[in-house]
């Protein structure tokens, strides 16, 4: 992995040149020194892919034309992969998303990957939560549980193909079944039990290990929680996860304001103890705030919670090309483009260089 930039300097950490460690062990150490060093990795989803008002246009990004700089993070979603599709559920078709995930690592950057699969055997979306009974089934009943499996080795097989032309692996952050603590996926808190929800990570990690699995960092990460109860309620165990990170997203704009605040501190707090406790990295895996509609929201919303909250790396949500309100970064000639630029200044936030 290069060197991500950050105006404290941006030297690659010692603990990267490591040869000995396996590709995940060597992602892990350059989180850890991102954390220890009080930096944070700034990260967007979809980000080289497509922007407010364009698509796959080869080298674009919306952070790099208000920046000068492409996010130190790319995430990715792997939604459809599942059914061996060869575009995700936004669209994105999986073999650009690789050629890209190699880019960024080229260019000394890190990528993430979340997972809003369609359910083994009814292939019902993740949002669908009419049937209860799914994560039972997938865990429990052996039909569902070797079509679970199939799933699980399509993604293993994405997982080792992310290779250098030199054939060496590249490690990056795989989130699955988040937001687990609301009630709005199959797998939330109301739809399946805390068992069943454990055992969704159990087999994962059995099929991932099994196909040789060796570049993932596994993230765990609960939607906003009111303790460390909550947050620990369904956490698989520490040799399933690397990441303790939280989703908390800033809704309803000034209005919102102190909502948002108190629950992003508190859960950040409750992320960064327990990740001490259980020597793991602390992160804020989602966050954002739809459309951008405070002006000063990255250098006075999120930068001073950032500050106040170290963590290795932050994350918001896509710009999408087919729906203007939809977006999370500001693009040329939006007001926050300035404030956005203060932002990614700031000598805590780290980017990747062009
Ligand atoms: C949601 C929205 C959806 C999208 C989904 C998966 O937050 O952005 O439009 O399909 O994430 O990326």
């Amino acid at each position: 992995m290069a060197a991500l930039s950050s105006c404290g300097g941006g030297k690659k950490p010692a603990a990267a040149e490591e040869t000995a460690l396996s590709p995940s062990d060597s992602l892990i150490s350059v989180l850890a020194e991102m954390e220890k060093g009080g930096k944070t990795i700034f990260g967007h989803h979809d980000d080289p892919v497509y922007g407010h008002s364009w698509k796959y246009e080869e080298g674009r990004s919306d952070v790099l034309e208000t920046s000068g700089k492409y996010p130190g993070m790319m995430s990715w979603d792997l939604g459809r992969l599942e059914l061996g599709d060869s575009v995700n559920l936004d669209g994105v078709p999986f073999d650009l998303m690789r050629r890209e995930v190699l880019a960024q690592n080229a260019r000394g950057g890190v990528n993430t990957f979340s997972w809003h699969l369609y359910s083994p055997g009814e292939n019902v979306d993740s949002w669908n939560v009419s049937d209860t009974t799914i994560v039972h089934r997938m865990v429990n009943d052996p039909a569902v549980k070797a079509l679970y499996r199939e799933q699980l080795e399509r993604l293993a097989a994405w997982f080792n193909s992310l290779k250098t032309p030199e054939g060496e692996k590249v490690a990056v952050i795989f989130r699955p079944w988040h937001e687990h603590t609301g009630g709005w996926f199959w797998w939330g808190a109301k739809n399946c039990s805390v068992e069943d929800y454990k055992g969704l990570w159990r087999e994962m990690r059995e099929v991932f290990d099994r196909e040789g699995v060796d570049n993932v960092v596994w993230a765990y990460s609960p939607d906003r929680v009111v303790s460390e109860e909550q947050y620990m309620e369904r956490y698989p165990g520490d040799e399933y996860v690397d990441v303790m990170g939280t989703d908390v997203y800033h809704f309803n704009g000034e209005e919102g304001l102190e909502t948002y605040k108190a629950d992003a501190s508190r859960s950040l707090g409750i992320v960064r103890k327990l990740a001490g406790e259980h020597g793991k990295i602390a992160a804020f895996t989602e966050t954002g705030l739809e459309g951008v509609t405070m002006p000063g929201w990255y250098s006075e919303v999120l930068l001073p919670l950032l500050k106040e909250n170290p963590v290795a790396y932050a994350v918001v949500w896509r710009n999408a090309h087919d729906k203007p309100e939809h977006y999370y970064v500001p693009f040329k000639g939006h007001p926050s483009e300035n404030d956005f630029k203060k932002f990614t200044n700031d000598s805590i936030i780290v980017m990747a260089s062009k």
